[in-house]
This record gives structure tokens, C-alpha cells and sequence, in this order.
């Protein structure tokens, strides 16, 4: 499983939201608080080019905010991301079920 970075401040109802999001998944997810480090901050600006919080990456890939990974996770792109899944439409099952016409 890629490691998942997630820049955070102290307030931030988007941040609890996504970490609950990952946690019920069983995903840990290493906490980067960019409240008073200002070397953090320009770090979290550097690699996303966003200035708010939360900042979520799965390895070197930037996911975004809290929203941007919710509709990941809708249209079944997340798991696979995370390395729960490699069959992000769920195709897998059915289509054996139906077999070759
Ligand atoms: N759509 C974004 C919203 C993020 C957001 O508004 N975060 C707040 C903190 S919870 C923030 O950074 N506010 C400061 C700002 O908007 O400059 C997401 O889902 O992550």
C-alpha cells in the first residue's frame, strides 16, 4: 500500500472528514500539521498548489481535498489507488458471470 500524506491544521472539519474516510478503509495516514510550521505550509503549497486543507496524496500522486478523494471513492478510483483494489468497477465478478457469447 503507497504511503498517504495529509497535510492538516488543528480546525478543520475537511480534514476529520478524510481521515475518517481513510480510516474506515483501514488506511493509516501519516499527519502533516502545517498550523505553525511555516516550512510545512510552503512545502503543502509547493506540492499542490492549493492553500487549503486538508492535502491528501497517495504516494507522489496528488488525490487533492477532501471532496476531490470522496468523488474518487464514488466513482471507485480510490481503492484501486490505495492498493484495496485492482477492479475499480467491480466488473470482475459479473463479467465471468456472464462468460464469452
Ligand atoms: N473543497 C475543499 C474544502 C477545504 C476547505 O475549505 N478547508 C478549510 C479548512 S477545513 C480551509 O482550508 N479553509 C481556509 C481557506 O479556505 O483559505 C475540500 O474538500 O478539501
Amino acid at each position: 500500500m503507497p504511503k498517504v500524506v495529509m497535510y492538516t491544521t488543528n480546525m478543520c472539519p475537511y480534514c476529520v472528514r478524510a481521515k475518517m474516510l481513510l480510516s474506515h478503509k483501514g488506511v493509516p495516514v501519516e499527519e502533516l500539521n502545517i498550523q505553525r510550521d511555516p516550512a510545512l505550509m510552503r512545502e503543502m503549497l509547493a506540492r499542490s498548489q492549493r492553500r487549503t486543507v486538508p492535502q491528501i496524496f497517495v504516494g507522489d500522486v496528488h488525490v487533492g481535498g477532501y471532496d476531490d478523494m470522496a468523488a474518487m471513492d464514488a466513482r471507485g478510483e480510490l481503492d484501486p489507488l490505495l492498493g484495496l483494489s485492482d477492479d475499480p468497477h467491480g466488473y470482475g465478478a459479473d463479467a465471468s458471470e456472464d462468460g464469452p457469447t
